[in-house]
């Protein structure tokens, strides 16, 4: 098999990236290690900024995320139960941000494919990258292996390789390990997640600093609420029953959204570890990284996906320029330039992370600069104007 752009790994990034090129008649392939229904039933992301609305809408896929997404001009800041309001279309000149799970957008990338014809092989095994630095790459793996009997091998000829296949895929580690930096920073905490089929509590996002620890209550419509309790990386899910998670949502999220919570069942339930990573540079020869598979921020910014969805913006540009006017320029500046707003998404996720959980080796003095910080933000428009454009979104390189 041959064609322009062999895309690894069908998450956000992969299938968007697919779109994009294919919408300016490049040729790709996009190979997927898991099978349909696992990539379409993830729980993730939630947020979208506009800048990854409109490469959405720019990739033929935005049709439900246009009538069922929801529009928020502000969140919610609180501290042991205080809570005030970020008016981010005030303070940034109308930017707001869009509610819409990323598992329904994975859904409507993937019926994009559909519709386009875009080679999207799911539950392929074995993806390795072979002469990244010719010009002349190749992708190969292994396909319905049928039980018992050996899988064919395939191979796919190619002029670039995306690597889209997230933080533990194979394309960042096909670069040379001499030829990478790392920068890494992990947490001393994880996020317990849980999504119910509850309205939710307030009509836009809060993000709670309390004593016991950070929560945060944000949504996927008006009838599904998702919820998030910082909790140790070690405790086993099995202590937090659904009852404690509601009880302490209601400690952290203080008297006035507790008043209007509403409890049931939760239908998933996890716990992520955070974590801040960056591997420069986001290209090695022929092969171009995007998304989780180039950097990693902690989900406290709602930066994750939109990153992904960033990178892939800048990315299929710089391949459409290629073929359509044979300049290498844009690709050679991808890396530089990707990382430039990375490493900014990076510093704004690792504060607001820092702003708002509670550290172990956390002393009263560093409790009491979360507070006065908190407390400066809430009087200050000047402060808040940064928190705004921030969250809202850098614009692109
Ligand atoms: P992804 O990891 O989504 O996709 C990579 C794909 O590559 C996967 O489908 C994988 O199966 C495939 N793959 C891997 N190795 C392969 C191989 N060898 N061959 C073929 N395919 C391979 N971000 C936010 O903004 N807000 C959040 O609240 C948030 N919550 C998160 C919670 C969790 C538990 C996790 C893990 C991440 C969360 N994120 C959040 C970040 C997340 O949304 C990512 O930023 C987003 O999925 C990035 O998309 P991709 O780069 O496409 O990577
Ligand atoms: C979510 O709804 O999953 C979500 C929203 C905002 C965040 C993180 C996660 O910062």
């Amino acid at each position: 098999m041959r064609t322009q752009v062999a895309i690894i790994g069908a998450g956000p990034a992969g299938l968007l990236l697919s779109q994009l090129l294919q919408r300016d008649g490049v040729d790709c392939v996009v190979l997927e290690r898991a099978q349909q229904a696992h990539v379409e039933g993830r729980i993730r992301a939630g947020v979208l900024e506009q800048t990854t609305v409109e490469l959405v809408g720019r990739a033929g896929a935005d049709r439900r995320l246009r009538a069922q997404g929801l529009t928020h001009e502000g969140f919610n800041l609180s501290c042991d139960g205080e809570v005030f309001r970020i008016d981010m279309a005030a303070l940034t000149g109308g930017a707001r941000v869009t509610v819409y799970g990323q598992t329904e957008l994975t859904v409507d990338l993937i019926a994009a494919c559909q519709r386009r014809g875009t080679p999207l092989l799911f539950g392929v095994q074995g993806v390795a990258l072979h002469d990244i630095d010719s010009a002349a790459p190749f992708v190969t793996f292994e396909r319905h292996a049928e039980p018992g009997r050996q899988a064919a091998p395939s191979r796919i000829d190619c002029d670039f390789i995306a690597g889209c296949d997230g933080s533990h895929g194979v394309s960042r580690a096909s670069i040379p390990a001499a030829r990478r930096t790392v920068f890494e920073r992990n947490y001393p905490f994880g996020w317990l997640g849980i999504l119910a089929d509850v309205p939710p509590c307030g009509p836009e996002l809060t993000y709670c600093n309390h004593e016991r620890g950070f929560a945060l209550s944000s949504m996927r419509s008006l009838t599904r609420s998702r919820y998030y309790l910082q909790c140790a990386l070690d405790e086993p899910l099995q202590d937090w029953p659904d009852e404690r998670i509601w009880d302490e949502l209601a400690l952290r999220l203080g008297p006035t959204a507790a008043a209007l919570m509403t409890r049931g069942p939760s239908i998933e339930k996890r716990i992520a570890p955070l974590r801040s990573f960056v591997s420069e540079p986001m290209r090695h020869g022929r092969l171009f990284l995007a998304g989780d598979a180039a950097h990693i921020v902690p989900p406290t910014g709602a930066k994750g996906l939109n990153l992904a969805a960033a990178d892939v913006g800048l990315l299929s540009e710089a391949l459409t320029d290629w073929y359509r006017r044979g300049t290498a320029q844009a690709l050679d500046a991808y890396s530089g330039r990707a990382l430039a707003r990375v490493w900014k998404a990076e510093r704004f996720s690792w504060w607001l992370t820092s702003l708002t959980h509670r550290f172990p080796d956390m002393d009263p003095f560093a409790r009491r600069m979360q507070v006065a910080e908190l407390q400066y933000i809430r009087a200050s428009r000047a402060a808040q104007t940064v928190l705004a454009e921030n969250y809202v979104g850098l614009p692109l390189a």
